[in-house]
């Protein structure tokens, strides 16, 4: 039998919807959402990216600023344009769209954000508190892969989830978030010997590589959700995932697809942390 194919692209309609409404209240209520966005250099994802990010802050009707600089910035001079922003009052989300240039440290960046306006949830302040299950911003995309293995109606807890890809922005977060779920998680990444080994025993299976169609039906188990985060350009700039699609969807229970899976997911998280750091200050 045939995947459910999961609709990230209405579920992330839907809910920025739900959004929408809640910046209209704030905003009638003196404070409007506002996220500051920093772009470095002419990198064409990052561009469509960023984009797409002031296009949903608009549409959502949070106040966007896109600030772009050339990669010839310095590091202090991005630490000072980020400090400005730490101190001003018309934004409630900072985000720095990575990767950066290799002269810029991204950990220095990362921890020169405020831990009130880290709407990326990549500060260690952030970062600490989800692994204990404090509050803090949920990093974008793994909060994003939760919610549509959630919205598949099925239960997380008790099932073994296994993670493909270990990286600080994707799969060690997600895999965080899956045990705080109480899921069984397995963490897979470079070094793993006999991956479909263990990719098969999977009830929930989320692949974070970036090598495109790597995962495929010899590494699903029937019935598996599957959740694809990869975004890969390949010949003729066509967008395909980690994961053979055509063939796993086959197998799987449910499986995303890309584009129209976790990649709109992300953005919506994003709008969601920037509303949570808009009422946050107003409630301060
Ligand atoms: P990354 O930092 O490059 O990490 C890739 C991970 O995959 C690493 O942990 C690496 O292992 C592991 N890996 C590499 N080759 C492997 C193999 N053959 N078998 C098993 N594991 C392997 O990438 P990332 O930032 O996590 O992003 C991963 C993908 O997701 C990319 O395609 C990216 O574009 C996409 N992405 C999408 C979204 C979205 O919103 N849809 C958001 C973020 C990222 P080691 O640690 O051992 O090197
Ligand atoms: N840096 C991200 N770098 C890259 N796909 C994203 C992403 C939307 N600081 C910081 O936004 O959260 C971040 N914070 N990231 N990413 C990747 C990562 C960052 C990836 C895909 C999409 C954001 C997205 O909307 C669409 C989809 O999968 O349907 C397709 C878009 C297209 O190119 O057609």
């Amino acid at each position: 039998m045939s995947a459910v194919i999961i609709d990230g692209k209405q579920v992330a309609k839907d809910i920025r919807e739900e959004i929408k409404v809640e910046v209209e209240r704030l905003t009638q209520q003196g404070v409007r959402p506002g996220l500051a966005v920093i772009l470095i250099g002419e990198d064409p994802a990052s561009q469509s990216y960023v984009k797409a990010k002031a296009k949903a802050c608009e549409e959502a009707g949070i106040y966007s600023s896109v600030i772009r600089k050339n990669e010839t910035i310095t590091e202090s001079e991005l630490l000072q344009l980020i400090d400005e922003l730490n101190g001003d009052e018309s934004i409630h989300g900072i985000l720095v769209q990575l990767p950066l240039p290799k002269h810029i440290s991204e950990e220095a960046v990362i921890q020169a954000i405020h831990p009130a306006k880290d709407v990326d949830g990549f500060h260690p302040i952030n970062v600490g508190n989800m692994v204990i299950g404090a509050d803090c911003y949920l990093p974008c995309t793994p909060h994003g892969v939760v919610e549509l293995i959630k919205r598949t109606g099925t239960s997380i807890s008790g099932k073994h989830a296994v993670v493909v890809g270990r990286s600080n922005i994707v799969g060690k977060p997600v895999s965080m978030l899956l045990l705080q779920e109480n899921a069984t998680v397995s963490i897979c990444h470079s070094r793993t010997k006999n991956l479909a080994d263990i990719t098969r025993q999977a009830d929930i299976l989320v692949v974070a590589v970036g090598k495109a169609h790597m995962i495929g039906a010899e590494h699903v188990a029937p019935g598996a959700i599957v959740i694809d985060v990869g975004v890969n350009r390949v010949e003729g700039n066509k967008l395909v995932g980690d994961v053979r699609f055509d063939e796993v969807k086959e197998i799987a229970g449910f499986i995303t697809p890309v584009p129209g899976g976790v990649g709109p997911m992300t953005i919506t998280m994003l709008l969601k942390n920037t509303v949570e750091a808009a009422k946050k200050k107003m409630m301060a």
